[in-house]
């Protein structure tokens, strides 16, 4: 970048875009196993990673389950916590900027 003089600004990278946490939020309602199948069908967990991250919200309150753009970030979020509704739990996950 050379913006000293001419206030022109040159990009010779390309910016990587910002990245979007999905947090999976513990509840007291929502049945373990529901939340495992969740993880594994829109996250494409194997069983002990989807194991794993459901005790980790569970015990902490929240946790991370991975790292994508922010249209990925908002419809994998979106579609989990869909089925969540849709089964009658109140299962909640979010998004949250890296950052
Ligand atoms: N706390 C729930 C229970 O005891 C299980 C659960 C874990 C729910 C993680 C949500 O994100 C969650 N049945």
């Amino acid at each position: 970048m050379n913006n000293t003089d001419t206030n022109t600004v040159t990009r010779t990278k390309t910016k990587r875009p910002r990245m979007y946490k999905v947090i999976l939020e513990n509840d007291d309602f929502t049945p373990r196993e529901f939340v495992i199948r969740v993880l594994k069908t829109v996250f494409r967990m194997t069983d002990d990673e989807a194991y794993n991250k459901m005790m980790t919200a569970h015990q902490k309150g929240i946790c991370v389950i991975s790292v994508y753009t922010r249209d990925v970030a908002e419809s994998k979020a979106k579609e989990a916590t869909e089925l969540g509704k849709e089964a009658g739990h109140p299962l909640m996950f979010t998004i949250e900027p890296e950052k």
